[in-house]
């Protein structure tokens, strides 16, 4: 055991911190890894289909993934290099198709996901999934859930519903629930006409896609102040879904911290929810001046949202998912960058003495408060980091990224 560890931990045992005790609960809890950071959230349908919703992947950098064997690939090497849990976050969109097998996103089944199911089952992770209300051409007028066109409508609606059961299907299998999330880019560039009836449409969507009672998966719903073309006016806002969560039990609301006015924060909001519901899903990425969903870093809103999960003893409660998708930078960097950022802000956070703080601030000692707090900040956490790393097997330093220049030389550099 490395004497910098020893130290550090002794440190930390003078303020009341249990540092085997954190690396223990850090260690067993997973993170949910979206897939679509790997290949600019393309998907399988179509290659060159263009993103909508008002969502954007920028950069072009060489070698990203065009088929499930090369996404596969790319995740495994990213799983190398980050320790503890993982579970991997899919979208409908990177449904396998066997050769002219293809179905319409109303028509899918859990045999278009058998080959990620096998994928999680041998690496021992979970799945959690996705309909992808985008980037199809009966979304092409950024309506779907909400349009006014009946039929449009009805199928996305099928899509919403083949989903939830494609979500049983892989919980069943897995033997792991399945957190199935819908979020939808509908909306308006110009100011609306009329607000209320696409809320009374989507509502009335809603209730017929969570009608089915399904075991192992849990609802959720992702509100979102604006997209790009989507200015003016958002159908599924905060208010729309928290009412809605709030009056649909199962049904939870997930927080993603870019889809707030910039000067809101999801670390203020997690325990405004956690007075009222028993889960929380988050979507973790790093908005820099609009959703721009840019890699997660070690900053101050992501440590003060793992602080808000931590301090709350709300580890069993909050459902950590990533959702960035930077296509300017090595993919698969950018996975092993941002997760292990969010288990650097988890293990940061464990490593508070919460207790004390609390009382602290009942007791209006807000000066010491402060001085304890700023202090901490310089505290030899990187020591504690670095044996976690260690003991899980995965480098535990910048090295890792030696792997990645190696896989980009190897196999990365090779796709045309
Ligand atoms: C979009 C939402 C949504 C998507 C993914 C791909 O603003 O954040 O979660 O990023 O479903
Ligand atoms: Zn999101």
């Amino acid at each position: 055991m490395s004497n910098r560890y020893e130290q550090a931990k002794e440190r930390y045992s003078k303020l009341g911190v249990d540092v085997d005790a954190a690396i223990k609960v850090l260690s067993q809890k997973p993170i949910s890894i979206h897939c679509w950071q790997g290949d600019d959230v393309t998907g399988f349908e179509n290659p060159d289909a263009a993103l909508t919703g008002g969502i954007q992947a920028t950069g072009n950098y060489p070698g990203k993934a065009r088929t499930p064997k090369e996404l596969m690939d790319d995740f495994d090497k990213a799983l190398s290099l980050i320790p503890g849990k993982k579970r991997i976050n899919l979208h409908a969109s990177y449904a396998i198709f066997e050769d002219g097998q293809k179905v319409d996103r109303d028509k899918l089944e859990p045999r278009h996901f058998s080959g990620w199911v096998e994928y999680a089952k041998s690496r021992g992770i979970g799945i959690d999934f996705n309909p992808t209300f985008f980037s199809h051409p009966l979304a092409a007028d950024g309506l779907t859930l909400s349009h006014p066109d009946e039929k449009i409508r009805t199928f996305w609606i099928n899509h919403g519903i083949a989903c939830r059961r494609i979500a049983a299907a892989i919980a069943r299998e897995l033997g792991s629930p399945v957190l199935n999330n819908v979020w939808i880019p509908d909306g308006y560039k110009d100011i609306p006409a009329d607000r209320l009836s696409p809320r009374l449409r989507l509502k009335d969507s809603l209730d017929k896609i969570f009608s089915e009672k399904l075991n192992g998966v849990i609802d959720s719903v992702e509100s979102k102040v604006f997209g790009i073309g989507v200015e003016s006016y958002t159908v599924g806002s905060n208010e729309f879904y928290i009412s809605y969560a709030a009056n649909h039990p199962g049904v939870y609301n997930l927080l993603d911290n870019g889809h707030y006015h910039p000067t809101e924060t999801v670390s203020d909001k997690i325990p405004s929810l956690l007075a009222f519901f028993d889960k929380l899903p988050l979507h973790v990425t790093r908005p820099v001046r609009w959703d721009s969903d840019h890699v997660v870093l070690f900053e101050d809103e992501l440590k003060e949202i793992a602080m808000e999960i931590v301090r709350n003893n709300a580890m069993d409660k909050v459902l950590i998912g990533l959702d960035y998708f930077d296509a300017s930078i090595n993919r698969v960097a950018a996975w092993v960058v941002g997760t292990r950022n969010m288990q650097k802000a988890l293990l940061f956070a464990l490593l508070h003495p919460h207790k004390k703080l609390k009382s602290l601030q009942d007791e209006g000692r807000f000066t010491q408060l402060m001085v304890l707090k700023e202090e901490l900040k310089t505290y030899p956490f990187g020591d504690i980091w670095e044996y976690y790393c260690k003991s899980q097997n995965v480098p535990a330093d910048e090295s890792w990224y030696e792997e990645i220049e190696k896989y980009e030389t190897d196999v990365l550099s090779k796709r045309q």
